[in-house]
């Protein structure tokens, strides 16, 4: 190839690279619920060492032609009250549940309630993970719906989706919801 062809071929690339859209994205839920193993999972790492997450890890994942920025923020008690610094100009909020753990739904429901009333999440579309599902012991999805009053939500798009993100069951179905969405709100 020429120089003048490459010269050509490196604009080309980045005014590709300048129109990709960018989507910002945030990853919530409760301790242990598997915010990090969903992420690695989204970016084909290994999901057998994860350690519980003490601060927050980015993740910039390709999907659909866009470029999806993924915060997966801990979840443990103490680093709850940091969630609100992270959501400013979110496009999108992902919140995983374990739904092995009954314990804790009305726990999680409560922290996903103040969430949805966050100024900064207004009208933010949210698509709730109910994983763990190859737990023997796992709730169905719409059971956690229905616990969680998902159905009085009027003022956004929401979507719950079964998954595993051990084994990545239902993960791409839920990304694929994600990228309709915003290529739909965005037209
Ligand atoms: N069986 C099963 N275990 C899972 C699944 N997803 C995550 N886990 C396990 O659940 C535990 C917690 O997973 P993490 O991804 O660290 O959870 P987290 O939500 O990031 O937790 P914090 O970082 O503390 O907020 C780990 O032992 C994971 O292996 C799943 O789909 N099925
Ligand atoms: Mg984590």
């Amino acid at each position: 190839m020429g120089e003048a062809q490459k010269g050509l071929l490196s604009v080309i690339e980045k005014l590709k690279g300048s129109t990709e859209q960018e989507v910002r994205i945030v990853l919530l839920g409760l301790d242990n619920a598997g915010k990090t193993t969903l992420l690695k999972s989204l970016a084909s790492e290994d999901v057998n060492t994860i350690t519980p997450t003490q601060g927050f890890n980015i993740k910039s994942v390709a999907s659909h032609g866009m470029k999806l920025n993924v915060w997966d923020i801990g979840g443990q008690r103490k680093i709850r009250p940091f969630w609100k610094k992270y959501l400013e100009n979110t496009d999108l909020l992902i919140y995983v549940i374990d739904s092995a753990d009954k314990k804790r739904f009305e726990e999680t429901g409560l922290e996903l309630s103040e969430l949805i009333d966050e100024e900064n999440l207004k009208g933010v579309p949210v698509l709730i993970f109910a994983n763990k599902q190859d737990l023997a012991t796992a709730s169905p999805a719409s059971e956690i719906a229905e616990g969680l009053n998902l159905h009085t939500y009027r003022d956004r798009e929401w979507q719950i989706q079964a998954c595993s993100a051990m084994s990545g069951e239902g993960v791409q179905d839920g990304m694929n919801w994600i990228c309709n969405n915003i290529v739909n709100r965005k037209k």
